[in-house]
């Protein structure tokens, strides 16, 4: 039995059963090992990354009070990271927490994070593991000084075997070689949601008890949406494909998709992909005149392919609009792609619109 199958809602229990114990992520993990499904190491490095994201709950939910709002670096003089982004207090104490974290555990090889420049080995002083880990340490971070959910999203894959000391080329492996993906929502509950290979699995902190509880088993995202999510104040810089995407969108009943769409915008990743795990959508950063030059706004190896494995555990797709995302072979640690993903059939129909104006195209071309 598969643990996806393992992973599904438990058979309902004759009447009278006592109700089965909580499911914490500790239980869940060592349900997963037994079944084959992850290793000593890899159950230990979420376990850790994890942890790591309760301590960066609780900086975050001390908002003004922990003195960590606000940029890093001295006034006028901001912290600008390789992304060529002012960085946040927080951006640099998330990423603090999650380097010491996994510093010691001797479950991986080497790591590497949106705020870094380059990868770095882990020291071999405790043992080195099998495992590379990438990870946005604090994703929608510009939105933390008004309080809106941010979120750490987190990408493994494995070493190369026989590379003892991995440098970034060793992370260049496309999003279908992630062993395990997830993210931790910083909202109103702190909420972490993992895939293994296995599907999609939604926890929730029991701040009382300090562990993560599964709270939903295998979430499945509705093949059908009306709600789309994007920045619509980048409209006039769109290829023509998004426009005539997102215009039938706006048309609504009166236009060829004959239905009404509503439109959510968090400006945070990690918050619009939960909202479209939880309840459907379509997310999409496309290509615009702006950041075409860079490939796109949102970086691949650690926001993108972890996102679109998540989804399409799901049931749901994710594609860069002419490619699916977990098949796009990575040339640098900090490419950046076109996005794409959701509800199936609503992503499958914005790739229609690509596919079609790039046809067009070749042939007026031809
Ligand atoms: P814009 C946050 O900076 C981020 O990387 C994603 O979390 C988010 O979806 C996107 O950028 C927001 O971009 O251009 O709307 O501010």
């Amino acid at each position: 039995m598969s643990l996806s199958e393992s992973a599904a809602a438990p058979a309902p229990e004759p009447p009278g059963t006592p109700a089965q114990a909580p499911v914490s992520l500790t239980r869940f993990l060592l349900e997963a090992q037994r079944a084959g499904a992850i290793t000593p190491d890899l159950r230990l490095l979420v376990e850790v990354v994890a942890r790591a994201c309760k301590t960066i709950s609780i900086a975050v939910g001390k908002g003004a009070l922990g003195g960590v709002l606000g940029d890093a670096g001295s006034p006028g003089a901001a912290s600008i990271n390789i992304q060529g982004e002012a960085q946040k207090k927080l951006d640099v104490l998330s990423n603090e927490i999650l380097l010491e974290a996994n510093a010691w555990g001797g479950h991986l090889a080497a790591l590497a994070s949106e705020e870094m420049d380059h990868s770095q080995p882990v020291s071999d002083a405790y043992g080195r593991g099998n495992y590379l880990l990438l990870f946005d340490p604090l994703d929608g971070s510009s939105n933390i000084d008004v309080n809106i959910s941010v979120g750490t999203i987190f990408s493994v894959l494995r070493c190369p075997k026989d590379v003892t000391t991995p440098g970034d080329e060793h992370f260049l492996q496309p999003g279908s070689a992630q062993v395990a993906a997830g993210y931790c929502t910083y909202g109103p509950s702190t909420m972490l949601v993992l895939t293994i290979g296995h599907g999609t699995h939604a926890f929730t902190l029991d701040r009382e008890v300090g562990s993560f509880m599964l709270t939903t088993r295998d979430m499945r995202i509705p093949e059908q949406t009306r709600e789309f999510a994007v920045n619509m104040s980048n409209q006039r810089f769109w290829e023509a494909p998004m426009q005539a995407y997102v215009g039938d969108l706006l048309a609504g009943t009166e236009g060829p998709r004959g239905k009404d769409f509503n439109m959510r915008w968090v400006a945070s990743m990690v918050a619009d992909v939960h909202r479209i795990l939880t309840r459907g959508g379509i997310f999409s950063y496309p290509l615009d005149r702006k950041c075409a030059a860079q490939g796109g706004k949102l970086r691949l190896m650690y926001e993108a392919n972890p996102m679109s494995l998540l989804i399409e555990q799901a049931g749901g797709a994710a594609s860069t609009g002419r490619q699916r995302m977990l098949e796009v072979q990575p040339e640098h640690l900090h490419q950046r792609v076109p996005v794409f993903l959701g509800s199936r059939q609503e992503v499958e129909a914005a790739v229609e619109y690509h596919r079609r104006a790039d046809q067009d195209e070749a042939e007026s071309r031809a």
